[in-house]
């Protein structure tokens, strides 16, 4: 393993650390008490390049590897991770779902807006009865010779009611199980394609999360996404990176964390002196230190495993397990650093702790990457 970075590599991380810096840090309280969603923001992501960022240049991608794709996550997530899923979302579940199983009419039709920022994707698999359990699809797409009629409800949408382009999993042949799903391509505006009410959330409220209902939706053939049968794997081969991405934007949360505890344990004085210089203050310095650190060595791995065409099954959930848990951790030790201004919206931290939650539940549970994790060890 070499996770020595380049110079590529340092000047996209310091883009997005100067992008985070001076956009997305002005407004993030408001956005996140308005759970407002940053339309302006996501074009200006486009016009860097972070919303297509490992897609290729012929496609209008930015053809950085999984690497740069880390380091652009995790500086954007220090600051506000409400627009760092509508980034991975965008990138690792939309693009690169079309981008590697779609055909050429496809991506020239959707990836090439979406991979510029033009458009914004969603990917729909979660269901009411079907998050954990996903091969229980009650969403039907019943195929009709030229075309697809889709019935059905999805939840938890993330980008649900800003996007223009939905890769949408559903049930064609429930006698064949999980080898009769198929993924979609349905476009806003479809006929009987309803976005419904938006959650209101505890974290990421900046982000715009829905409920879609679809009501004989009708689906041109060729939106279907690889082969008949195929939706349920495009699904899973998918989130393992999308699991990156999430990975990622913990790591972030809890490096954005420890930096805002640092400083203002170098700052603010008790008992006469600052209080990092008092030791209960400056172990749990050294410990979420340590703790990221870890987080990130898997993250570098899982990102580094794509990059040289290994499977990263198994390093996407170890990275996303981890990185989640030292996040939920780490952004409550942050708080606590911060004492009663830890619990006052101005100081950030507050926020991050309940933006931390998220990540140990979406693209699939901690409990989830155990199965994943102990599958794979079991496997072989
Ligand atoms: N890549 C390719 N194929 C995969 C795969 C992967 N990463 N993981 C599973 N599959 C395949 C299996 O090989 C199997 O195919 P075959 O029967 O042809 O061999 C098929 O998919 C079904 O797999 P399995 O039997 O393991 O399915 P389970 O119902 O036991 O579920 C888990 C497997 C739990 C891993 C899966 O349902 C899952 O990831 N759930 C969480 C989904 C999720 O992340 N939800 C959040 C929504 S996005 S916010």
């Amino acid at each position: 393993m070499d996770f020595g970075l380049t110079e590529e590599h340092l000047m996209i991380r310091d883009a997005a650390r100067d992008f985070a810096r001076t956009e997305l840090l002005d407004g993030v309280i408001e956005r996140d008490e308005k759970q407002s969603f940053p339309d302006e923001l996501v074009k200006k992501m486009g016009d860097l390049g972070f919303m297509g960022i490992m897609v290729d240049p012929k496609y209008g991608g930015s053809g950085m590897d999984a690497i740069s794709y880390v380091l652009i996550m995790e500086e954007l997530s220090k600051i506000d991770a409400s627009a760092s899923v509508i980034v991975s979302v965008n990138n690792s579940l939309v693009c690169y779902g079309l981008e590697s199983y779609g055909t050429e009419e496809q991506k020239q039709k959707y990836l090439t807006k979406l991979a510029t920022g033009e458009f914004v994707g969603a990917f729909c698999l979660s269901e009411p009865e079907a998050g954990s359990d996903a091969t229980s699809q009650a969403t039907t797409a019943i195929d009709k010779g030229d075309h697809y009629v889709i019935n059905g409800t999805k939840n938890w949408i993330t980008n649900g009611g800003r996007s223009d382009v939905y890769l949408v999993i559903a049930q064609t042949d429930r006698e064949k199980g999980h080898r009769g799903i198929n993924a979609f391509i349905v476009e806003k505006g479809m006929e009987g394609f309803e976005i419904g009410p938006k959650e209101d959330k505890l974290g990421i409220r900046g982000s715009d999360t829905h409920t879609l209902q679809f009501n004989d939706v009708k689906v041109p053939k060729e939106n279907r996404i690889g082969e008949d049968g195929f939706g349920f794997k495009f699904a899973m081969k998918t989130l393992s990176g999308g699991r990156i991405g999430i990975a990622a934007q913990a790591l972030g949360i809890a490096s954005g964390a420890y930096e805002l505890a640092l400083k203002y344990s170098k700052e603010r004085k008790a008992f006469g002196t600052e209080i990092c210089n008092h030791q209960a203050i400056a172990f749990k310095l050294a410990d979420m230190f340590v703790e990221i650190e870890a987080a990130r060595h898997l993250v570098m791995k899982a990102a580094w495993d794509k990059d040289q065409g290994n499977n990263y099954d198994q390093s996407s959930a170890m990275a996303k397990l981890y990185a989640s848990k030292v996040a939920m951790e780490q952004s409550v030790e942050a708080v606590q650093i911060h004492g009663g201004n830890g619990f006052v919206k101005e100081y950030h931290v507050e926020r991050m702790m309940r933006d931390a939650k998220i990540t140990q539940i979406y693209e699939g549970t901690s409990e989830i990457q155990k199965i994943v994790i102990s599958r794979s060890l079991i496997k072989g």
